[in-house]
């Protein structure tokens, strides 16, 4: 008989109830019996060991030890950065052969699928921040390939805030809580950050990302990720080419706008996490293709930039993207802990036919990410930890060490060995050989000339913006050195940005109402270019017009129509969307024709920053009723200054006008479900938004 039965189904009321000492015992299912660590059977895992019933409790009692000691010790250290994480499984399955340039198999091998697990991350906020605080996010990818691990530990922008590994720390430390106070949790808005990021010219062009909506993404699942740094393919005669990989959301990229990101951090802290979850629990598996941009060496010679620097990107319209497969995440983790946790992502897995370039940064981080694990994950077996470990063999002789778990057998732990016929050896024929790269020159501590310009591409990425996500730029700057308290600091960035741009750097000083003149910060590298627009940067560029994977949130009341919300719930649905109904009671709300209509959110549980669209299905009653609730004015006035598409009925005008509606394109009457969906399929009304709050 099955023990997955929920419990609840044939559990009563009467069966909970239990008072001091008294056994729970709830009915139903088939139980396998529950022992100690040591394979004990326990009979009362509900009272501990006492003298006598008042009495003191024993230190015999080994069950309450073992269960408190365990319990004292279940948190790791969470990770320095990207402590917050949600993580699923699925698979990669290459559909164009890069075998002219690798013979990676996993990249050479079309129609396989490689399981993977891949795990989105914020850099900054602790475990327990909330999902959208402006931040950069992580996506690495563990590819359980059949020649070993590989990890792609990207982020969901392509360039970083430094050049060198060595300034990793002070980046960190920065933009972290400020160490005497403690705070701020998951944020860049202070001065320590700003302080630091303004005396860092290289940092210039990564602010331009990060004061873009790229920090506030929608979902995991309308994000790009990028490897950011410049790899090597190698293929079976041992060339090399270069390659930076690209991850492209099936779903297209969206963004939140920033007031909405700062009410959903109250209204679901785990907004991005649900979203992945509930949409792999729907089937609704989240997709990725994986795309490559490929150059050799005579391209990195005449490119305007290093391509070693990760502070620089390549334009696709330079090297455009080749696509040669897609990732799908269809399977959530079974535990938390053991596997999204514990993952352990390192840049050092790489593959034979993957190999490194002298990318500083990469460098690096190759130190980094396995000394890491030593102090999370608590010695250095953590590859043997099930999500960590390889699913073709692993052997070696390496021994022993915290938590080893498996048991090697035979005298022979080393080599060469005569002794043993049967153990590993070294393949030099198939093995991981490193690319060899020819190195010259003098040992020193210097940044190469060619790493100078830190302020072109940042100019370039500005202008590749559209219009409202350049406003976007300009407002996250105000809004984060609105918060920095030394005028000093917000003197000096805006000095830096002035080299990106004059008018960049007034737009700014305007909104924060910083009246002394602009004068350009001294830079070592006067030459800034103008470098032609990339619209493959914008965001908006890559929106698609679909609702699919998107939220459709209906307001109701009694007295509303039943049929009608029967009608358009079944239309959303019908194009992927998906439907919950807000009511005043999550019990439900009476239907025009005294029938129940159901409710899947409680007014003040549901407010309109979980959704994508509005629709306000109201009878002119339920609608003046609403007009009393603050909940339901708030619901449809952020709808609205989130620029929204809200669908409304006749009955629901009394309501809008409370909320200071102002009917233009994306004030939509409710005559036919289909009419709706189309205008929101369309994403936000842009044209709303210098009516709803300055635009400097
Ligand atoms: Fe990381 N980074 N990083 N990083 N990073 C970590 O490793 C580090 C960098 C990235 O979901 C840590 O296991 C250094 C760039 C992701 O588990 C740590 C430098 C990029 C994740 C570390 C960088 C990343 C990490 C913390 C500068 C994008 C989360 C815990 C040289 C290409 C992986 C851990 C996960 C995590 C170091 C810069 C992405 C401390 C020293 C650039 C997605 O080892």
């Amino acid at each position: 008989m099955s023990n997955l039965k929920p419990q609840h189904a044939e559990t009563s009321p009467a069966d909970l109830i239990g008072s001091g000492g008294e056994l729970h015992q709830v009915s139903g299912g088939s139980h396998p019996q529950m022992t100690t660590n040591q394979g004990v059977v326990i009979a009362d895992d509900e009272n501990s060991l006492r003298a006598n019933p008042r009495g003191p409790t024993l230190l015999e009692d080994v069950s309450l030890l073992e269960k408190l000691q365990h319990f004292n010790h279940e948190r790791i250290p969470e990770r320095v950065v990207h402590a917050r994480g949600a993580a699923a499984h699925g698979y990669f399955e290459l559909t164009d052969s890069l075998a002219e340039f690798s013979k990676a198999k996993v990249l050479t091998e079309v129609g396989v699928r490689t399981p993977l697990f891949t795990r989105f991350s914020t850099v900054a906020g602790n475990a327990g921040s909330a999902d959208t605080a402006r931040d950069v996010r992580g996506f690495a990818v563990k590819l359980y390939t059949s020649e070993g691990n590989w990890d792609l530990v990207g982020n969901n922008i392509p360039v970083f805030f430094i050049q060198d590994a060595i300034k990793f720390p002070d980046l960190i430390h920065a933009a972290k809580q400020e160490p005497d106070r403690g705070f701020p949790q998951a944020q860049t808005a202070h001065d320590t950050f700003w302080d630091w990021a303004s005396l860092t010219p290289e940092s210039t062009h990564m602010l331009m990302w990060i004061m873009s909506d790229r920090t506030i993404p929608r979902s995991f699942r309308m994000m790009e990720g990028f490897g950011v740094h410049s790899f090597r393919l190698i293929n079976h005669a041992g060339a090399s080419t270069y390659v930076k990989f690209h991850w492209r959301p099936a779903l297209g990229s969206q963004a939140v706008v920033w007031d909405e990101a700062l009410k959903i951090s109250g209204g679901d802290p785990d907004f991005h996490r649900r979203d992945l979850w509930d949409s792999i629990e729907q089937g609704a598996f989240p997709k990725w293709e994986l795309g490559v941009q490929l150059f050799d060496e005579a391209f990195a010679d005449s490119f305007d930039f290093d391509i070693l620097d990760s502070t620089k990107l390549i334009p696709e319209e330079l090297v455009p993207l080749r696509v040669i497969g897609h990732m799908v995440l269809d399977r959530n983790p079974d535990n938390y802990f053991s596997e999204t946790e514990q993952v352990a992502f390192c840049t050092t897995h790489v593959i034979p036919g993957i190999d490194f370039t002298n990318d500083p940064l990469l460098q690096g981080r190759n130190q980094s990410y396995l000394d890491t694990q030593l102090s999370r994950l608590g010695g250095p077996n953590f590859a043997q930890l099930p999500i960590n470990a390889p699913r073709c063999p692993m052997r070696n002789f390496q021994r022993d060490g915290h938590m080893q778990m498996g048991t090697p057998k035979g005298r022979v732990s080393y080599s060469p060995s005569s002794l043993s016929p049967t153990t590993e050896r070294q393949d030099p024929v198939n093995g991981f050989v490193s690319f060899p790269a020819q190195e010259s020159g003098d040992k020193m501590r210097v940044r190469s000339e060619t790493f100078a310009d830190h302020y072109s591409q940042a100019r370039q990425f500005f202008f590749s913006q559209t219009e409202p996500e350049q406003n976007h730029i300009v407002s996250a700057f105000i809004f984060e050195l609105s918060k920095v308290e030394t005028e000093a600091v917000r003197t000096m960035m805006l000095s830096r940005l002035v080299n990106v741009d004059e008018m960049l750097a007034k737009r700014i000083a305007e909104g924060l109402g910083h009246d002394a003149p602009l004068v350009a910060a001294p830079t070592k590298f006067a030459a800034r270019t103008d470098l032609a627009t990339s619209p493959m940067l914008s965001m908006l560029a890559k929106f698609k017009p679909t609702l699919e994977g998107r939220k459709v949130g209906c307001l109701v009341a009694d007295g509303t129509d039943a049929v009608q919300v029967t009608a358009l719930e079944a239309a959303a649905k019908a194009v992927g969307a998906n439907f919950a109904v807000i009511a005043p009671k999550v019990g439900g709300a009476k239907s025009s024709d005294g029938g129940k209509i159901r409710a899947d959110f409680q007014l003040a549980g549901g407010p309109s920053v979980l959704f994508d669209t509005v629709v306000l299905a109201l009878s002119k009653e339920g609608a003046a009723m609403l007009a009393r609730e603050a909940a339901a004015v708030a619901f449809v006035h952020d709808a609205f200054a989130h620029l929204k598409v809200i669908g409304h009925t006749d009955g629901a005008k009394y309501l809008m006008e409370k909320a200071g509606v102002v009917p233009d394109a994306g004030v939509v009457r409710l005559a036919k479900p289909e009419a709706f969906l189309a205008a929101a399929s369309k994403g936000r009304i842009w044209d709303r938004e210098p009516s709803v709050r300055s635009v400097f």
